[in-house]
Parts: structure tokens; sequence; C-alpha cells
């Protein structure tokens, strides 16, 4: 079992990656719920579904996120009424949110109400929640705390980030199965999303930063810092408001206590020392995912790295 933890686009195309060069069924993922928000009354999993989707070659290929082929009738209509409209949620996205919020009225889990979606995707890998507790994103900033959406969509990142806070997260537990599938895992791989809002919720949520620093497989992450750059979204920007070095170094000694190794870029290849330092194993490749090709290549060297790598704690 190869259990990755993920954020969002970046994470879905690494795992888009890893479906080609293994059994989809021996992957165990676990996704970030801590930028979920209701809109109009659902329960929206914005990290989940793109995993789903793109797993599924149903997401949109343009964004990285939503369906592809999307119409966004409803949202139109919903401006008559004067509701908000500032988050892109597409018709056929939204059966998606009605059925999520349906089987969550009813009583059900949100990993029983993300198997159901992944199920219906045809997606063959195990999605897990972090938690099916409530755990929210919450961004400091000059204009206020704002929930990751108003801070990522709504105000596009305009705002500096002051600090980050996990609303809920000190009182959520892991989902069934998560910590389990880290524990038992060949491999675990944390991916290529950001550290401080994609990883870092499920890094906050008791029992699963313990669980990666004490289980038997070896623990390798992606840098999505290329060449002192996020890959996507505004980590580059984060990472220096919030004081941390915005490097594949500076991903690295965020994951240091349970960290085996990183995967580092190709023009980051002077960084290993640097990394390795940290008491990180540096291994550098072609990360940068242009197309499926580079995908599959980049979840085929990973997995080599690992298969190399022994975990810091010996059997
Ligand atoms: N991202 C945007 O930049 N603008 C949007 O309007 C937007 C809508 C949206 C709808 C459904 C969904 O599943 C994702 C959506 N995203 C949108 C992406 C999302 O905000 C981010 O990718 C993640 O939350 C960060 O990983």
């Amino acid at each position: 079992v190869i259990t990755v933890l993920a954020g969002g686009v970046g994470a879905a195309k690494f795992l888009r990656g890893l479906i080609d060069v293994v059994d989809a069924a021996t992957i165990t993922i676990i996704g970030n719920t801590g930028d979920d928000e209701e809109f109009y009354g659902l329960h929206v999993s914005p990290d989940l579904d793109t995993v789903v989707y793109t797993l599924a070659d149903a997401v949109n290929p343009e964004t990285g996120w939503g369906l592809a082929d999307d119409t966004y009738n409803t949202l139109e209509q919903l401006q008559r009424f004067g509701e908000e409209s500032w988050f892109l949620l597409g018709d056929r996205d939204l059966a998606t949110h009605l059925h999520r919020t349906a089987l969550l009225h009813s009583g059900r889990t949100l990993s029983e109400a993300t198997a159901s979606i992944a199920i219906a995707f045809g997606v063959a890998s195990r999605l897990l929640p972090m938690s099916d507790d409530r755990v929210r994103t919450i961004v400091s900033t000059g204009a206020g705390d704002l929930s990751f959406q108003e801070y990522f969509v709504q105000r596009r990142q305009q705002d500096e980030v002051l600090a980050l806070r996990f609303d809920g997260a000190e009182s959520a537990r892991p989902a069934p199965g998560v910590l389990a599938a880290i524990a038992d895992a060949e491999y675990v791989i944390i991916a290529p999303s950001n550290p401080l809002v994609s990883i870092g919720p499920a890094l906050a949520v008791p029992g699963i930063r313990e669980a990666l620093k004490t289980t038997q497989a070896p623990v390798g992450a992606i840098s999505p810092i290329v060449g002192g750059k996020a890959l996507k979204g505004p980590a580059d920007r984060m990472l220096a408001s919030l004081g941390h070095e915005v490097s594949a170094a500076g991903v690295a000694q965020l994951y240091a206590d349970f960290l085996d190794v990183l995967v580092l870029d190709n023009v980051d290849s002077a960084l290993a020392a640097d990394v390795e330092e940290r008491g990180v194993r540096a291994s550098v490749a072609a990360t940068v995912m242009h197309d499926n090709k580079a995908r599959r290549a980049l979840a085929e060297t990973t997995l080599q790295v690992l298969a190399a790598t022994p975990a810091k704690r010996p059997t």
C-alpha cells in the first residue's frame, strides 16, 4: 500500500501519474479538508473533488479543478437572488455538492460521502478525508481573518498572510483508516502541495504527524517550490511572510521531523546539501509536470527513490 498526503491541483496531477505506474487500488490518499466551505448550504470539499475529478479524467483541463465542459446556469440564476457568486461552482459540479450534503444531512460521515463520490466516478484508489470532523483553515491578513476560499478565490491571494490557524484541528480526530494507512504503508508520499495550507491542516490533526514520525515506511515528499517559486498558487509568498525559507530546503525544514527523503527539482540541485544538513536525504529529479508523461516519470522516480531509502526508524 502506498499512502499519499494530498492537497489540491498539484497533488492530483502527481496522483494521476502514480495510478499509471502502480495499481490504483493499492493507493490510499489522505485529502485536505481545511479549505472546505459551505456555499448555499452545500458542503464543498474542493481538494477532495480535485483529486476525484483528476483521477477520473473528468477534471477541467484548463483550471485543474472543477469538471470539464461544465456550465454555470445555476450560478447565474443565483445572482438574480443577490447570492454571492465569486466561487465558480459549475452546474455539474453542483451535483457532487448536493449529493455530499444530502449524505451528511442523513447522518453519514464525510468519509462515507467521499467514498460514495469517488466510487461513482470510478476512482479505484481509496480517498480518505484527513478528518470527519470540521477543520477550517483561517488566514489572518490585514483585511482580517478570512476563510481559505475567501483568501484564495474571493480576494485572489492579494493579502499578505500574517498567520494561519486550523480551526477545529486540536479536537479533530483522524478519519477512520488514516492512521493505519500511514502506519501500515509500504511508502508514504507527501504530494507536491503547499506545505502550509494543503499539508499543514492534516499535520495539525492530532495523531497524524506522530504517525508519520513512527511509521516503518520511508516517508518522501516532492518539493512544490522550484527555483524559489511555487509551481502554482501563493505558497512562495506565504512561506516568506510567515518567516520560512522559500526553497526546497525550507520545505525540508517544515517536514524534517518525519521526512526521510525530499525529491527536489533539477534546477535546485545546489540545494541538496542544504536539505541533507536538515537530516533529510535529497534526491534530484525533473519535478515539473507539464503533461501525463512527466507525471508518470515523476511518480516512477519517486517510487524508485523511496525503494532506495531506508526509513529513519529501524524495524
Ligand atoms: N479556484 C479558483 O481559483 N476560483 C474558483 O472560482 C474556484 C472554484 C472551485 C469550485 C469547485 C472546486 O472543487 C474548486 C474550485 N476552485 C476554485 C479551486 C480551489 O479553490 C482551490 O484549488 C483549492 O481550494 C486549493 O487547493
